[in-house]
């Protein structure tokens, strides 16, 4: 038995280098080529392999070490075999699973910087230091083994957070991720084709105390739901304002009435019933987008769903001929829905067939906001709360109540100038209810 002294190879200008990684432990087994630790200058990281195969008697160094060409790093019992050291490790001696240097020097992102000194020879001669790891921004952090197991296991080294010196992407954290995506953890969702890189997985309890709380189904639901629209329609939102002083001392003199029947009228009943109006006057709001893109399909009824708050997550009740209805009906059924919603007793069907939505936030605050259309519809009203504002009127200010609407739509169906007089209009039935009446 012999034992075989393994130094750093030549690290061409580098002295001092620091060893970031080490790959294996007193005892181990080890084949030629194999990566024994991994060195990181200021540019790149490196791996430093066994010269000669064996059973590694000691490591000379460890991590935070610092080391220069020559220096020995472990001791390597070589068996009846003459230790005599092999040529200085370069590309063409590493084995044929290792990645090749150009491989390795990929970004996970492709990156539109040089990736460092790999571009230089990879050839016969070359050192180590001809072999880094390019670490340039929008690349990943972790060396060529690391690499190599991830692309064994098919794992996007940009999903992974790294916990090594230097956010380092570790073995140990690509078993963690495998693990964590076996064991059905729900990621952020893929990108559906768009080519949009993955969000980076993050241990955020390194940088203080955090909580796993769990997702309730509806939500989760409603995740995926809300991506689809948001990444498949080009959304625009159209904002406008509508004076509806009229209209709520209109509705506060009908609330005695309703209160008489167990009703309780909000703003929202009537925005129901101007919306209906406006899919009436507007035929491409209440439509779809035939799934081939060749035409329209427009609906000749009017169902119109309503994004109800619950203590589970959002969820969109739809109401019924809402053109057909008046308001205490329309109040008295927005408010059942709402309730059924709220304690979860909503089935499939009432959940189906809309044409447009309305989603409320009057009852909480905001000034205005921009909502998800809720795809395949093509066009949703966001409601905010209504404010005194001093109005204009041509000869003075004048206190009027003005409610903000913002109306997301699909850019596909509908077009900027369609979607101004479609706000226009409601903001004028809204302001006129006379009109709403009609
Ligand atoms: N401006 C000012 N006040 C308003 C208002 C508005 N636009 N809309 C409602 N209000 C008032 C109501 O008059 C009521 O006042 P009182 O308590 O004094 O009578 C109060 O706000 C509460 O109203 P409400 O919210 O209970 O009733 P609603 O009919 O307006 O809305 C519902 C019902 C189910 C839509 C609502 O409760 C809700 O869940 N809203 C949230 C919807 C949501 O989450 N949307 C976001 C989707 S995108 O994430």
């Amino acid at each position: 038995m012999a034992k075989f002294e393994q130094r750093v190879p030549d690290l061409g200008d580098f002295k001092g280098v620091e060893i970031i990684e080490v790959l294996v432990k007193a005892g181990d087994s080890v084949q030629v080529e194999q990566p024994l630790l991994v060195l990181e200058t200021e540019k790149a990281t490196m791996e430093v392999p066994a010269s000669q195969a064996g059973k590694l008697l000691e490591l000379k160094a460890k991590t935070g070490d610092r080391v220069s060409a020559g220096d020995v790093i472990a001791l390597i019992e070589v068996g009846d075999a003459p230790a005599t050291p092999s040529p200085p490790p370069s590309p063409k001696g590493r084995g044929s699973e290792a990645a090749t240097p150009q491989e390795m020097a990929v970004p996970a992102v492709p990156s539109p910087l040089p990736v460092g000194e790999v571009a230089r020879s990879a050839g016969e001669g070359a050192t180590l230091a001809t072999l880094p790891i390019a670490t340039t921004p929008g690349s990943v952090h972790a060396s060529p083994a690391v690499r190599l197991f991830a692309r064994e296991l098919g794992v996007d080294l940009t999903r992974v957070a790294g916990s090594g010196p230097k956010n380092r992407i570790l073995k140990e954290d690509v078993q963690a991720f495998v693990k964590k995506v076996m064991g059905g953890a729900q990621l952020a969702a893929p990108a559906g084709g768009s080519g949009l890189p993955q969000m980076p997985v993050i241990d955020f309890s390194k940088f203080g105390p955090v909580e796993n709380k769990p997702l309730s189904r509806i939500r989760k639901l409603s995740a995926t739901h809300l991506h689809r629209s948001w990444v498949l329609v080009p959304h625009v939102t159209q904002f406008d304002e509508a004076d509806i002083t009229d209209l709520d001392a209109f509705r506060k003199e009908s609330a005695a009435e309703a209160k008489q029947k167990g009703i309780k009228i909000t703003m929202l009943s009537f925005l129901l019933k101007a919306s209906a109006n406006t899919l009436l006057q507007f035929p491409e709001l209440c439509a779809s987008l035939a799934p081939d893109g060749e035409s329209l399909v427009l609906k000749k009824y009017v169902h119109i769903g309503i994004a109800v708050d619950t203590p589970n997550g959002l969820v969109v009740p739809v109401i019924r001929d809402v053109d057909k209805k008046g308001i205490f009906q329309l109040a008295e059924e927005l408010a059942a829905v709402s309730e059924k919603a709220r304690v979860g007793r909503l089935s499939p069907p009432d959940l189906q067939g809309g044409c447009f939505s309305i989603s409320s936030l009057g009852g909480i605050g905001g000034t205005k906001f921009t909502p998800i259309v809720n795809a395949p519809e093509v066009a949703i009203l966001g409601v905010s709360k209504s404010q005194m504002k001093p109005v204009w009127d041509g000869k003075t200010f004048v206190p009027r109540l003005v409610l903000p609407l913002s109306l997301s739509y699909d850019h596909r169906v509908i077009d900027g100038a369609q979607a101004a007089r479609v706000t226009t209009y409601l903001a004028e039935l809204l302001g006129d209810i006379r009109r709403l009446l009609l």
